[in-house]
């Protein structure tokens, strides 16, 4: 149990560890009632710490330490003290050789960090703070060791042993057991450690390397998944070449290994060799997976294995610089997602989310620079504002420098930092050397919390023919921070003409060729451009791809907006049009509730639906509403359920008025033949079930027998789902259930399905009403140990079902904080996940703000709080 007084931890405190270690030598002996570890540390004085240092000292949690030798000698209770969360052995020689005994449980651990148990196998989490939980060690990314593990287990109930590296030794032992020995050449830190062993069928397949080499891809997965393995590995395929194409990086390993896992904390991990994944996020088959989940998956798959080289070859220095890796690897991923499909898609969904879920986190209790200067609990620090927030700044200095200067750039830092443990500004630094561009300024993006403020204002001098743009830049304060200095951000802009045409943008009077785009540089915290040579006032194309990960405020007519949303040369700033005259409709509709929906509005999309010249991908993403939860970021003070109607009111009058259109969409966009995750396929199935859901919204008893037809006669997931979540949506109750039910009964054996099952229903508030979530928990294949169930549930509730989160009598935020309370003891990650609704209790009126505060008090107080929520739940409640 941890205390619940936790340490704050600082970067401005970081030492040099006192000792290394070269090489580490594991064996494990795997039994139902625990495990033995036996760990073997050949440790040196590091020669570039101070060497002051008298005594090792080796992190541990929830260890019992059976024996300790220091070259062979056994110590006694004297030599060594390991009381607390550490071992320390007192005064060591500079060089010498540490065995170590310990005894650890992992079929109770609950908290699935270290060595645990999941669906009769065993299987490690150790990043960031894990490794600690098996065995005493260093553990911390600076300290990076060769490691080679044997693996003893019964035989029959694990024939597969995996770790990370080579298998160079294995056979047979007494009383039906059996051992492997793995071997792993390049050094790592302990969080890159894996360890699998479980009754698993394995898929094989290969790569040949740039350099000809020949890779054994191998996944691991139980015997009822082995269907599911083809598009992970395929993707896996994709990533190497794609890595090796776009960045020149080969795989260094003779085996690359995939483990499927169904208790998983998070999606997956990039242990040297040997990435375990949750399965939501690995396996697939066209009758259980959405397109969604099949482009997750490649995705992920992708994300894992270049962290190979961003992240394993060179690794962080400190978990402050987690975004070195989290924030490269996701600019990674996110480069590969754009070249597999549609680019314009990929960025509107990644700065969505971002505009969504960051920019809230970036104005709330947790704000945190890219860099964090300190935390109590790292596992809260995996957040959006380190992964995307980070993959953003990444991407400015790709805009920056040009496509070529970064390659020179991650040439240079792969070349001169492989086989290290370096920080955010050796990153930058290696950009620096291979451009000659100076990032002085723009590394505030590392050391600043909060979302940048820009305001745009604009004249037409018609006289002269110039258009001048001011744009005025202010970061608002987060918790211990204030007065920021201005930050270096890319601007893209473009000018159209009334006719739709995009204007070069003469940056003076004689100017001549001048691009229709621009990357405008901000520096300071005001700045005027002036373009020349136009003969009417033009409509401005703002911050467009979203080129910085910032607020732009402008006051936008709803004619430019309309404009805009049919003649913007930049795809994403046409789809954001689209949002923004969306929003302002539903706006002024919370404003005023007897309103009219805006015709204009209507119009705008009944263009969309009906022109099939357009981009079928965009099209489908433009036809998406603004989410309840993005209007509730945007609002000053949200009242939810006035947003909630608004937003249903227009859709509803968008149903009602585009009837023809929609039907038109739903039919001509079937999709016949064999099924394929193309762009092309994944817009037609999108804009059918969305022209589905909003028929099925209204009461459409037309679309009503095209959902039932849809839904039993789907050869997809994606067609079964969107049938089946049209209905959850529509006050057809008796379809609604019948097919709820029929759902359940075709795919309860599948728990990746039924976890979509559980989260149609917690998300809706037709299904989602907080005696219905109770029931769902009271299911049976409700399983408190299983994070992915907590997360379609109760997470799905919190998240998505947001009327019924924020009822009027404080009823949601109480029961979140009883789930919090409970899960706080088995699995305080996932516990201190949950809190992050309640975070934002400022934001809401008076009358939200203080249930949801009250309900944080009740998570406060509960006893032997764990270091995760105690962090959470005490900084959302500070100042
Ligand atoms: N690096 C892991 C995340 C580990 C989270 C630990 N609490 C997965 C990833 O980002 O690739
Ligand atoms: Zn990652």
């Amino acid at each position: 149990m941890r205390t619940s007084q936790p340490q704050t931890i600082y970067l401005k405190d970081y030492k040099v560890p006192a000792f290394v270690v070269d090489h580490v030598d594991l064996r494990f002996e795997l039994f139902e009632d625990g495990a033995r570890v036996h760990s073997l540390l050949s440790v040196r004085r590091n020669p570039e710490s101070d060497g002051t240092e008298q005594n090792l000292e080796l992190d541990g949690d929830s260890l019992t330490l059976e024996s300790v030798q220091l070259d062979g000698r056994v110590l006694s209770e004297g030599d060594y003290d390991n009381r607390g969360e550490k071992l320390v052995v007192s005064s060591v020689p500079d060089q010498f050789e540490l065995s170590v005994v310990t005894w650890i449980e992992p079929q109770n651990n609950t908290r699935l960090e270290g060595l645990y148990k999941s669906s009769g196998m065993f299987c490690t989490q150790c990043e960031a703070e894990g490794f600690r939980c098996i065995t005493y060690f260093p553990d911390r990314p600076d300290v990076m060791a060769r490691f080679r593990t044997r693996i003893e287990a019964d035989k029959s109930s694990y024939p597969i042993l995996l770790s990370n590296g080579n298998d160079v030794e294995k056979g047979d032992l007494d009383n039906g057991r059996h051992y492997v020995t793995w071997e792993d050449p390049f050094p790592k830190p302990s969080y890159l450690f894996a360890l699998v062993a479980g009754d698993l069928v394995e898929k094989t397949d290969n790569f040949r390397t740039m350099s000809g080499r020949d890779i054994d891809l191998r996944m691991y997965v139980e015997p009822r998944n082995s269907e599911k393995c083809d598009h992970a590995m395929d993707s896996l395929k994709r990533s190497m070449r794609w890595d090796e194409e776009v960045y020149g990086r080969e795989y260094d390993l003779d085996i690359f290994m995939i483990v499927a896992v169904d208790d998983f904390n998070m999606g997956a991990m990039e242990n040297k060799g040997l990435n375990i994944f949750n399965s939501s996020c690995v396996l697939a088959s066209q009758e259980t997976a959405t397109d969604v989940a099949f482009q997750r998956i490649e995705s992920i798959v992708a994300h894992e294995y270049f962290h190979n080289w961003s992240g394993n070859r060179v690794t962080c220095r400190d978990w402050f610089q987690l975004s070195l890796k989290e924030g490269f690897t996701v600019f990674r991923d996110s480069q590969f997602s754009s070249d597999m499909g549609s680019p314009t898609v990929k960025r509107i969904e990644d700065a969505a989310m971002l505009r969504t879920a960051q920019f809230a986190e970036d104005s709330g209790p947790m704000a945190h620079p890219v860099r964090p200067q300190s935390y109590m609990e790292i596992s809260n620090f995996y957040t959006l504002t380190i992964y995307e927030k980070g993959c953003e700044v990444v991407g400015m200095i790709h805009t920056l420098l040009g496509e070529e200067m970064f390659r020179k750039g991650s040439d240079l830092y792969f070349e001169r930092h492989d086989g290290q443990a370096v920080t955010t500004d050796d990153f930058v630094r290696a950009m620096e050397d291979a451009s000659g561009r100076d990032l002085s300024q723009f590394r505030l993006w590392y050391e600043q919390a909060g979302t940048p403020e820009l305001s745009v204002q604009d004249e037409f001098d018609e006289n002269n023919g110039v258009y001048r743009l001011t744009i005025e830049q202010s970061i608002p304060d987060t918790p211990g921070q204030t007065d920021k200095k201005p930050q270096h951000i890319p601007f893209a802009i473009g000018l159209l003409g009334a006719d739709g045409k995009a204007l070069p943008l003469n940056l003076s009077r004689d100017e001549q060729n001048a691009p229709t785009e621009r990357i405008l540089e901000l520096t300071d915290s005001a700045h005027t451009f002036e373009f020349h040579g136009l003969e009417h006032r033009p409509v401005p194309s703002l911050l467009r791809h979203f080129s910085a990960p910032v607020r732009v405020q402008y006051d936008w007519t709803r004619e430019q907006l309309t404009f805009l949303m049919s003649h913007d040369g930049d795809g994403f700033n046409r789809w954001d049009a689209g949002q923004k005259l969306a929003i302002d409709v539903i706006n002024s509709l919370i404003e005023n509730p007897e309103l009219a929906v805006d015709g204009g509005l209507v119009e705008a999309y009944r263009g969309l639906l009906s022109d099939e010249s357009l981009d079928q991908a965009l099209v489908a993403k433009m036809l998406q509403l603004p989410t309840e939860a993005y209007l509730i970021e945007l609002s000053a003070q949200p009242a939810v359920q006035a947003i909630h109607s608004a937003r249903e009111k227009v859709l509803g009058k968008l149903a009602v008025d585009l009837r023809d259109e929609l039907l038109a969409c739903y039919h001509r966009n079937t999709v016949s033949g064999e099924y394929r995750v193309t762009p092309e396929d994944v817009a037609r199935r999108s804009l059918r079930n969305t022209a589905l859901a909003w028929l099925l919204h209204i009461g459409d008893e037309e679309a009503r027998s095209f959902a039932l037809t849809q839904y039993s006669g789907a050869d997809n997931m994606t067609d079964r789902m969107g049938a089946l979540r049209a209905l959850v949506g529509s006050d057809f109750e008796n379809d609604r259930e019948s097919t709820l039910a029929d759902f359940y009964q075709r795919f309860q054996k599948d728990p990746q399905v039924v976890e979509q099952w559980f989260s149609v229903q917690a998300a809706s508030s037709r299904t989602g009403s907080l005696a219905q979530i109770r029931q769902l928990m009271e299911h049976p294949a409700f399983d408190w140990k299983n994070p992915n169930k907590i997360r379609s549930v109760i997470g799905a509730f919190a998240g998505q079902n947001l009327p019924a989160f924020h009822a009027e009598d404080g009823s949601g935020y109480q029961f979140l904080a009883e789930q919090i309370c409970r899960l706080d003891d088995s699995n305080p990650q996932i516990a201190a996940r949950l809190v992050s609704p309640l975070t934002r209790w400022r934001k809401f009126a008076t009358v939200h703000g203080q249930k949801m505060k009250s309900a944080l008090e009740t998570v406060r107080d509960k006893q032997g709080l764990s270091r995760d929520v105690y962090e959470v739940v005490h900084k959302s409640l500070a100042g």
